[in-house]
């Protein structure tokens, strides 16, 4: 049965360790640097114009978006990452939570979105390094594909591959502003909610 995307609750922002979910439901991560777009990212697969909060402050809030897919699955929106003018108890707040997000959480898609334009950051690496110690499926999405030029997207694409070490992983160019790559990324989280729970 087809995932009703349009069907989607936020559940709950969770702040701390004892406050994230651990129950059946499959769970999709989606995680990213500050301002890369995770926000529009769901928001454009949900056909949502304004759900996920698409941020004014980024960065300000480390917290763990819970939202539900027609009842059978989260979709985990992680909080951004590298966003400079971060307090530093914010930072230390921030990896206390991921780490111990990453080490306790099952999950059946990994969606790690990066930068189109630009070549991914030291916090990127990080993270992506994270996705591949839980060996979850993961998909790349290089999102703001609408600002890079259709001569200089193969060359991007290839940075990112390399940068982040990903061998086969796929990666999709995205567009959450037009939409291009939605397609791609929607079959891929109905299979991974079709496969069922996060572990
Ligand atoms: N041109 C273009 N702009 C985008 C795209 N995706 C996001 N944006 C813009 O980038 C800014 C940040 O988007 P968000 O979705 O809030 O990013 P985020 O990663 O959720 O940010 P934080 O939650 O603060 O970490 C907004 O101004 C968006 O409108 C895209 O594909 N193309
Ligand atoms: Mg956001």
């Amino acid at each position: 049965m087809a995932l009703k995307l349009q069907n989607a609750e936020f559940i709950k922002s969770a702040a701390s360790p004892d406050a994230l979910i651990y129950d059946d439901l499959p769970r999709i991560v989606f995680s990213g640097k500050s301002n890369v777009g995770k926000s529009s990212v769901i928001n454009r697969v949900l056909g949502r114009s304004n759900f996920a909060r698409v941020g004014s402050r980024p960065g300000k809030t480390v917290h763990v978006n819970y939202f539900k897919i027609d009842g059978r699955a989260y979709f985990i929106d992680l909080p951004g990452y590298g966003y400079a003018s971060v307090s530093r108890s914010e930072k230390a707040r921030w990896s206390a939570l991921m780490e111990y997000f990453f080490e306790n959480t099952a999950f059946s898609l990994g969606v790690m979105i990066v930068d189109c334009r630009h070549k991914p950051t030291a916090d990127d690496v990080t993270m992506a390094a994270w996705f591949r110690d839980t060996a979850s499926p993961v998909v790349v999405i290089a999102n703001k594909r609408d600002k890079v030029k259709n001569s200089a997207l193969e060359g991007n694409i290839e940075t990112i591959r390399e940068t982040l070490g990903l061998g086969a992983t796929e990666i999709i160019p995205f567009s959450a502003e037009t939409g291009e790559g939605k397609t791609r990324l929607i079959s891929l989280l109905e299979e991974a909610v079709r496969g069922g729970a996060g572990a």
